[in-house]
């Protein structure tokens, strides 16, 4: 996959009719400072998100527009930067409204959503963590995760880690990534191009 360039495009809270199954959206969600905005600067290959060391540094649902070639064309994407939740010095009233705002524009995005869930490869799953999957399947939303921050683990680490959300999960895909080395970056890209392609073929039916 060669990206050709990408932008930012628009800020939104509710999905935004004028691209609705147009474009593969792929949206990166994810609790807050887990490095999802970091992601989609790796995967573009320009600093088009606004990464930061604080939590809480993406508020409202960014929108980019990648342009890449596959197989030959020029075509298009979505990656749409999710604000992180469970930020613990945010106020209760706070993490609903922004919990709305994600379950809002998933479960409304349906048809076109693509998820990938930014997970620190270090984490423990906690309540909050395990809420957010019982959601994901509940709903079947077509979801993979990504386990980031790789470089701060050994190998053994993400494979374990990646061995105890198999047994939650039998569609999904379970990758492993690093911002800081680009470790999984060309297989992420690969595995977003193949929701694309899946796309493609349900819109021609
Ligand atoms: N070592 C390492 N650090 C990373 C990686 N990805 C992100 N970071 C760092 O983690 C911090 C948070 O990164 P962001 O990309 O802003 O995280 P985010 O999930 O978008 O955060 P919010 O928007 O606040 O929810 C930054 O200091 C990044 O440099 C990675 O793969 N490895
Ligand atoms: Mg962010």
């Amino acid at each position: 996959m060669k990206i050709l360039n990408a932008k930012y495009l628009k800020s939104v809270t509710s999905p935004d009719r004028s691209l609705r199954g147009k474009v593969l959206e792929v949206s990166f969600v994810g609790r807050s400072n887990v490095g999802k905005s970091s992601m989609i600067n790796s995967l573009a290959m320009r600093k088009i998100a606004k990464t930061s060391s604080t939590p809480g540094a993406t508020r409202l649902i960014n929108l980019y527009l990648i342009e890449y070639e596959h197989k030959g064309a020029r075509q298009q994407a979505i990656f749409s930067d999710f604000p992180g939740f469970g930020y613990a010095k945010v106020s209760k009233s706070m993490q609903k409204d922004w919990q709305k705002m994600i379950e809002g524009y998933i479960e409304r995005n349906k048809e076109i959503q693509k998820i990938i869930w930014v997970y620190d490869v270090r984490r423990e799953p906690d309540r909050l963590d395990e809420m957010l999957l019982e959601w994901f399947l509940d709903r079947e939303l077509p979801f993979s995760i990504a386990l980031t921050k790789t470089d701060k683990e050994s190998r053994g680490f993400a494979a374990n880690k990646k061995r105890l959300f198999k047994q939650y999960i039998k569609k999904g895909e379970i990758l492993t990534f690093s911002a800081k080395t680009g470790e999984g970056r060309k297989e992420l890209l690969e595995h977003i191009l193949k929701l694309g392609d899946v796309l493609k073929k349900l819109n021609n039916n």
